[in-house]
């Protein structure tokens, strides 16, 4: 194994640029999912078994995880990893793109899941039109400090830095690393944390697409744009806590080519 982690690209590296049309899928985010927040768990597991089976494709669109610290350290991962090698095995296709939160997941981690690991962001064909995918935090373009720890968590090299650390040593900086971003969040204004209609327009033109996807911001949304004198749309994932006061959560698909917001109401 050691040996295989020397020679596998870093997660900054693993990821497919260019993937089939997608027919009929289901797309999720932001689960943060950890043994801390077992109601979510379980209706990730629900959502497994009882929505995302009518679905062809399954299209998890980053932070499926609290944090990764890496695929040699995914053991507390197995039911969720099992759930989606299920599916996969029913001839289900499985796409899977890295979030703020685990830009560490890798080659070993999609293998055993039966997972495509995903660029960000990438055009897709979703449900007959193109579509632009992302996480969406590559569009909060306002949060400069946030932006600076995104470049510096998705170089291949701080990757293998950290990757080549213990463990321990991995899952105590994450761990703080989630102390500190929960601090700086309350400090910061909630409209820096958002998208910016500069970033969004830019890479409506630059994808020369009219319909974006994304999750991250936690503001579940169908937002209509004027783009150059044209409509375009942005939905906006949810993101899933059923631990919380407020629990919430749900999922995107489509009905005769139309995306559709689905949000838990249980
Ligand atoms: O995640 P969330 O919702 O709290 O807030 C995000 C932004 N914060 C982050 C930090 C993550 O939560 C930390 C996750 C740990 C992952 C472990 C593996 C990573 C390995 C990297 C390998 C090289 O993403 C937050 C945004 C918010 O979204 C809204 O967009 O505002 O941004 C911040 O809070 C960033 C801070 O302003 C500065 C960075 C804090 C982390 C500093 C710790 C340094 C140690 C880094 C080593 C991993
Ligand atoms: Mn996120």
């Amino acid at each position: 194994r050691d040996h295989l982690n020397l020679i596998d690209p870093p997660p900054a590296l693993a990821v497919t640029h260019s993937i089939e049309p997608l027919v009929d899928p289901v797309f999720i985010s932001d689960l943060h999912l950890t043994p801390q927040r077992p109601a979510t768990m379980r209706r990730f597991f629900r959502f497994m078994q009882a929505d995302a089976p009518g679905h062809r494709e399954l299209v998890i669109l980053g932070d499926l995880f609290e944090f990764w610290i890496g695929d040699d350290a995914s053991l507390p991962a197995k039911p969720v990893i099992d759930a989606l090698a299920a599916a996969s095995t029913t001839g289900q296709r499985i796409f899977l793109m890295h979030g703020n939160r685990d830009p560490l997941l890798g080659h070993d981690f999609a293998h055993a899941a039966g997972a495509t690991l995903l660029a960000d962001p990438i055009v897709a064909e979703v449900a007959g039109t193109r579509t632009l995918l992302s996480h969406g935090d590559v569009w909060c373009t306002s949060d400069v400090a946030y932006q600076q720890f995104r470049a510096m968590a998705r170089s291949p090299e701080a990757q293998r830095g950290f990757l080549a650390k213990s463990v321990d040593e991995r899952s105590a900086v994450a761990k703080n690393a989630r102390m500190v971003s929960d601090t700086e969040k309350s400090l910061k204004a909630t409209d820096i944390m958002d998208v910016t209609p500069e970033a969004i327009s830019a890479a409506l033109r630059n994808a020369g697409v009219r319909r974006i996807i994304h999750g991250h911001t936690h503001r579940p949304a169908a937002h209509v744009i004027d783009l150059d004198g044209t409509i375009a749309e942005r939905w906006v994932l949810p993101d899933w806590d059923l631990d919380d006061a407020e629990p919430r959560g749900g999922y995107l698909d489509f009905i005769d080519g139309h995306p559709r917001l689905v949000l838990f109401d249980d």
